[in-house]
């Protein structure tokens, strides 16, 4: 199976991020993590991007706060999807983040989910995935079908 990289801006991203390890462990998805700045370490950004298809990886995520350029700096380097994760760790609550994100020159696409929006994240990526792999396809299917039960179930519960 392709792997999914999942490379935050700072270590300080981190408790963010729960939600998107958590799927991919649940999903059984080999992911490898990496702290990776735009700004700070633009050339080892770079590198994992440019070599992430040859090192056996079908998506990347990125997750970045502030004047967050690193979903879009991994894109320029690479034609793997790539899905941005605007992080709220500013004075802005993560606008800022989402704005520079999702607001990629036509040409260059990243895939942006919400602010702080990491699950997401990481079921995009499976789907991504999923599109060659018909038993991680059953996997997204078992957590959808879990899902409408367990709505199902609280509009069966309803009593107002
Ligand atoms: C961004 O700046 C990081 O992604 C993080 O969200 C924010 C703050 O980083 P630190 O100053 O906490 O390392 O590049």
């Amino acid at each position: 199976m392709k792997k999914v990289a999942v490379i935050m801006g700072s270590d300080s991203d981190l408790p963010a991020l729960k939600g998107a390890f958590d799927q991919l462990k649940a999903l059984g998805i080999p992911y490898e993590a990496h702290v990776y700045s735009a700004h700070r370490t633009p050339e080892q950004a770079a590198a994992f991007a440019k070599s992430a298809r040859n090192n056996g990886f079908g998506a990347l995520i990125a997750a970045a706060g502030k004047a967050a350029h690193l979903a879009g700096a991994l894109a320029a380097q690479t034609t793997l999807p790539v899905i941005g994760i605007p992080i709220k760790s500013s004075t802005l609550d993560g606008l800022d983040a989402l704005l520079s994100t999702v607001q990629m020159p036509s040409g260059m696409p990243v895939a942006t989910v919400a602010i702080d929006g990491s699950a997401n994240a990481a079921l995009l990526a499976a789907q991504i995935i999923a599109v060659e792999d018909a038993e991680l396809a059953a996997k997204l299917e078992a957590q959808r079908q879990a899902q409408r039960e367990a709505v199902l179930s609280k509009d069966a519960a309803l009593n107002v």
